[in-house]
């Protein structure tokens, strides 16, 4: 359950009415528990040039038997219901249209409407066939309705009970169900609203919209006739090629999609699972789901962890791999001098600055030069052998619960890790913008980077956290670049899982090339490189300079001049 999508029972209840009578047209899409709710609540597109969303959410007596293992026959009682209305209300802050079935004997109804009406639910739909009911959409399966008469009294006794004028009660018709006819269905209808009912559902299971449209015409000159004319729904899970155009035109006024929140999901299950099997390891199954951090994102976990970090930001962890020898300098490049301080210095006291006091620094070439106190230090002593994702991963035992990895030799402003901090993705590099207007003056070999979406003029004022990176290297050529990584990343817990095992596969399965050298001589770009091309996520948090690299003596001199 998230915080953020909170509502008032009374404010909620009365929102279905509201919405009917601002717009024509309402959708409403199935939820089963808390996280489908959060999804129906949160999804949005951009269609036409406007942002839709689904209006309101169906809670659905097959899709909440089905996620509990049982057939959709009434044999789910009330309060597994409640249960399961209850996560929906808590996971978001759409109108609720509950599924009531039969409605059971009036008195039953009586209680069933009470208590929703209680929670702030909209609507309760029910269909008039004989307790207890068998779903409409299996072929073959034993329809009877009810009697219209007993039906109407039951719509009548719910009305009876209810404190406020916000909560509707309709009447789902099955004639087209069970065989009886649109002549059946048009008689049933002007019982049910002569017996107060706010609404009629007309059911359908067949392939084709023909008696549903026929329905509604008729229904439109019934409702000419008695001088009101309530809502009309429909549910095309079988004629499922009707678009809401068509049905609007049509005078519906709500559509449900009834059951595609737990169909998918079941599908996508039963794959995943084959998949497990077949692998004998989880692995493949990856891609196929949602990252662990997406769903945290979605359930509100992320704000917890937001909450905490607040009060505690000196958990974060930092990794500096800083083993390397670079030939023109003689002394490891993170103890190098700017204006009388060691670069590491500089890193610890920003790091420091923004809460975070858990550093660790692998040292190689040198060690003995590098001891500024306050950090810890983890070697690597075949640091001419081996390469720099070699000495990152010699502190493999830091990196638990996710790090920040920084390269020994930059300056940079603290808001840029402020910002690494808030990022909620799993792998994060942190990309210059600011590369486009000097690219071509400088002639070194920059860490270049591609992402899917391309940076505009626009996109660099607005700065983009969203994009993806698809390739990152020196190689890249200058004029296909989008941004210049700056030598700093992130990686989650999550990210870190995804990260040790392509290292651990890497380096057992690998022993000839990998990315145009060894695994053991491996940058950390080829590293980023290897993940995106397994099909993970590596994100980017763009930023507009703010850094600068120490990569030569003219550098220094820059540095010494800007700080
Ligand atoms: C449901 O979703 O439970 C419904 C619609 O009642 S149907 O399954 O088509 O009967
Ligand atoms: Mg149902």
């Amino acid at each position: 359950m998230s915080l953020k999508n909170r509502i008032s029972p009374e404010d909620r209840r009365k929102s279905l009415k509201n919405l009917l009578k601002e717009k024509d047209f309402i959708r409403a899409i199935e939820a089963h528990n808390g996280l489908s709710a959060i999804i129906a609540n949160d999804i949005k597109e951009k269609v036409r040039n406007e942002i839709i969303e689904f209006d309101a959410i169906w809670e659905s007596s097959l899709t909440d038997s089905a996620t509990k293992g049982y057939p959709d026959a009434e044999i789910i009682g009330p309060e597994s219901r409640y249960e399961t209305i209850r996560q929906i209300l808590h996971s978001s802050h759409k109108p609720l249209i509950v599924d009531g079935d039969t409605g059971g004997e009036a008195t039953n109804f009586e209680y069933f409407v009470k208590n929703l009406e209680d929670f702030g639910v909209s609507m309760v739909i029910i269909e008039d066939k004989k307790f207890p009911k068998r779903n409409s959409l299996e072929a073959g399966a034993i329809q009877i309705q009810e009697d219209p008469d007993i039906f109407s009294i039951k719509i009548k006794r719910g009305k009876s009970v209810l404190l406020s004028q916000d909560f509707m009660i309709a009447a789902r018709i099955e004639s087209l169900i069970s065989g009886a006819g649109i002549e059946d269905a048009l008689f049933r209808a002007r019982k049910y609203l002569m017996a107060g009912a706010d609404a009629i559902m007309i059911h359908s299971k067949d392939s084709k919209p023909n008696d549903i449209f026929k329905f509604a015409e008729e229904y439109n000159k019934l409702s000419s006739e008695l001088g009101f004319r309530k809502p009309l729904i429909c549910v095309p899970t079988t004629y499922n090629t009707i678009t809401e155009d068509q049905l609007k035109e049509h005078g519906f006024n709500i559509v449900i999609y009834a059951n595609h929140l737990l169909r998918s999901c079941h599908k996508a299950m039963k794959e995943t699972a084959s998949l497990i099997l077949r692998s004998q390891r989880c692995f493949e199954a990856e891609p196929m789901c949602s990252s662990v951090n997406t769903i945290f994102k979605d359930v509100g976990f992320l704000e917890v962890k937001e909450k905490d970090m607040k009060y505690s930001k000196g958990k974060t962890r930092v990794i500096i791999p800083a083993a390397g020898k670079e030939p023109i300098f003689k002394i490891p490049k993170s103890m190098i001098k700017i204006n009388g301080k060691p670069i590491l210095q500089r890193q610890i006291e920003t790091l420091n600055s923004c809460g975070i006091y858990n550093i660790t620094v692998v040292r190689g070439f040198k060690k003995e030069l590098i001891d500024i106190p306050g950090v810890k230090y983890i070697d690597n002593e075949y640091y001419e052998d081996y390469g720099l994702l070699y000495s990152l991963f010699r502190a493999e035992s830091e990196m638990e619960g996710g790090f920040i990895y920084i390269n020994s030799d930059i300056l940079f402003d603290r808001h840029i890790i402020n910002s690494l901090l808030e990022s909620k993705k799993d792998i994060v590099l942190v990309v210059d913008n600011s590369y486009a207007y000097h690219k071509h003056e400088i002639d070194k070999r920059l860490d270049l980077v591609m992402t899917l979406n391309k940076p505009s003029d626009q996109r660099r004022l607005l700065y983009s956290r969203d994009n993806e990176v698809i390739r990152i290297g020196k190689n890249i050529d200058k004029s296909m670049a989008d941004y210049e990584y700056i030598g700093i990343a992130y990686f989650s817990e999550y990210g870190i899982d995804i990260v040790k095992k392509i290292f651990h596969d890497c380096s057992s399965n690998n022993r000839g090339c990998f990315h145009a050298v060894s695994i053991e001589k491996a940058t950390f770009n080829d590293f980023i490189q290897e993940i995106i091309d397994r099909g993970f996520k590596v994100h980017n948090l763009e930023i507009h300079k703010g850094w600068i690299e120490i990569h030569n003596k003219k550098d220094l001199e820059l540095a010494e001049k800007l700080i």
